[in-house]
């Protein structure tokens, strides 16, 4: 087997792949990129489901490295939904001439690091085998989706899908009977949807979700005039890291009634933009059930069914501590004639049989054309365990991460030189804008590749000392807040027998931190051997 050689492997042709693509060539550097989809998107690309759309407002949900592309693209609606998303991710890969790095409908298998060679050989299931100086990860946070293991699945004899690799072709569920599994937030988007046309819906709720109304509108001139009036102000957060932080006053800072107020506000805004209600309401039990009291009450007011409404209470997490679900008239859909909440609280599913799914003890069976498994993924960890990944002296990551991960600012690993993660665990990631973490992650790692090259310095990995203090600093920050206290996939609840860790970091001020880490000469990382690497460029003929 031949090998290809270039300066930087990228895996993932989502927006943190993309970006990263462009940087490296603008330093001057070849790239290689795979992805295992078929075109460019990540997420966007394989969550094709029924009313997939994003929960953080599209206008904040774009990229802010290219003035041309916030010139020229324009998002339709506050919340836009997945095909427009996909065609900005495709729209700005056209723009910059992206895709010619990625091999598409490509998994990478393996990537090894040579100790003699010091670079890393990357290999593919199609039999590509590559070696780079740098191997870099933007596999995604919510890439690895998740099948339930319901014994029989393979039994069934009608349509099953999976909200995570939803079909191109058009799915129509029109007069059919549907039993879609899970009540997270793919569920809560493809119901409504599903619901339109469906004879009927089963949905199996085996945890109940706090869900918020997004108000979706068409985005007007005005808005866009209003978002460009308050950018320089959103920017200047975002580079302070302190955009999307919680505005709101402490609870005890505000009677009943104010409080009240608030949420009342919030509600009829819409969106997660709920969760800033009140400045501790991750932090502080009260102030959290008080916002989620709140929520409690709307969903008694909207369902008619009373029994169906109190089956829907959330009652096991605070509000916020799972992700909170932004949805278009999920808690109305109950009322509809052609939907059923089927409480597996009463009685689990059993199996899934040829004709459909069948709950334990009440032997009760709900005959179905399709089932929709809205079961989630295997999150920020899942993809990168997927692959073969070994650093110094052979060692494994699934090895190293055995416990849980650990990273040194989500960014890289001990033992694995050259080696970096976009939105890796231990850093904001997923309670962030996820595009911001991004570009952040890839400005920060181009401006390392350029320091090594400037500096004469060969490869650079984190110190374990240093990894280790993060990973404490990680969790101590997670523990001032509410978030442990939920079975969440940020806590790996999600995947029998995966380490209970929480991944994100929620300490705040972590683009300071890696400001001033990088500043300060790469604190906390190792720095090995001097080559004069500027000049061993590798050219791509
Ligand atoms: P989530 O949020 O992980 O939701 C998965 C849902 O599937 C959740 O309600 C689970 O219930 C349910 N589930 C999983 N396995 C089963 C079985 N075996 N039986 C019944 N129900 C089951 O994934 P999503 O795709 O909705 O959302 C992921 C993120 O994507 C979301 O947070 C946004 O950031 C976008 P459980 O709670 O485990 O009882």
């Amino acid at each position: 087997m031949s090998t290809d050689a270039v300066d930087a492997v990228v895996v993932g042709a989502g927006f943190g792949g993309l970006y990263m693509v462009h940087r490296l060539r603008q330093l001057g550097m070849t790239v290689q990129g795979f992805d295992a989809a078929g075109g460019v998107g990540g997420t966007w690309y394989w969550n094709r489901y029924p009313g997939a759309r994003c929960d953080i407002p599209s206008l904040f949900y774009s990229y802010t490295w290219s003035a041309e592309v916030q010139q020229e693209w324009r998002w339709s609606e506050k919340y836009a939904a997945q095909p427009e998303i996909l065609a900005y991710a495709e729209f700005v890969a056209e723009k910059y001439d992206l895709k010619r790095a990625f091999a598409f409908e490509t998994k990478v298998t393996s990537a090894v690091w040579d100790e003699a060679a010091r670079h890393w050989t990357v290999t593919t299931d199609r039999g590509h085998r590559v070696s780079a100086r740098f191997c870099i990860m933007a596999t995604g946070c919510l890439s690895m989706p998740r099948a339930p293991g319901i014994p029989g699945e393979d039994n069934f004899e009608g349509r099953t899908f999976h909200t995570g690799t939803w079909p191109h072709e058009p799915v129509t569920f029109e007069g059919q009977k549907v039993a879609v599994i899970g009540t997270g937030s793919s569920a809560i988007q493809s119901i409504t949807e599903i619901a339109k046309t469906a004879h009927h819906v089963y949905v199996f709720q085996r945890t109940p979700n706090f869900s918020v109304p997004a108000r979706n509108a068409p985005l007007t001139e005005q808005d866009y005039a209003a978002f460009w009036e308050q950018y320089p102000a959103y920017r200047q957060m975002v580079l302070e890291g302190t955009a999307g932080i919680a505005g709101g006053s402490p609870f005890r800072s505000l009677t009943a009634e104010q409080q009240r107020a608030r949420f009342e506000e919030l509600w009829n805004i819409g969106g997660a933009g709920y969760l800033g209600a009140l400045a501790d309401l991750l932090t502080n039990p009260i102030a959290n059930d008080a916002a989620a009291n709140f929520v409690r009450e709307k969903i008694r007011d909207i369902v008619k069914d009373p029994d169906v409404a109190e089956a829907l209470l959330p009652d096991d997490h605070p509000i916020g501590a799972k992700r909170i679900c932004v949805d278009t008239g999920y808690y109305e859909v109950f009322n509809q004639e052609n939907v059923t909440l089927v409480n597996l609280r009463k009685a689990p599913i059993e199996a899934i049989t040829r004709a459909g799914v069948r709950l334990q003890a009440q032997a009760q069976e709900y005959p179905v054309d399709a089932v929709v498994y809205a079961t989630g993924f295997d999150a920020m960890t899942g993809a990168l365990l997927n692959i073969d990944i070994r650093g110094e002296g052979g060692f494994s990551l699934s090895e190293g991460w055995r416990d849980g991960p650990k990273t040194y600012l989500g960014l890289q690993v001990a033992g694995f030189p050259n080696f970096f993660t976009i939105t890796g665990p231990g850093s904001p990631s997923v309670l962030s804008n996820m595009i911001s973490s991004c570009e952040q992650h890839v400005e920060w790692i181009t401006d390392c590749l350029a320091w090594l090259d400037a500096n004469g310095v060969d490869a650079i990995a984190a110190d374990p000392q240093a990894q280790e203090d993060w990973v404490r600093n990680v969790n101590e920050a997670a523990d001032q807040t509410l978030f442990p206290k939920a079975n969440s996939w940020y806590i790996g609840a999600n995947i029998p027998g995966k380490p209970r860790v929480f991944m994100p970091y929620v300490g705040g001020h972590y683009r300071q931190i890696c400001n001033t880490v990088a500043a300060d000469g790469y604190r906390g990382f190792r720095l090995s051997g001097s080559a004069d690497r500027a000049s061993r460029r590798v050219v791509r003929t």
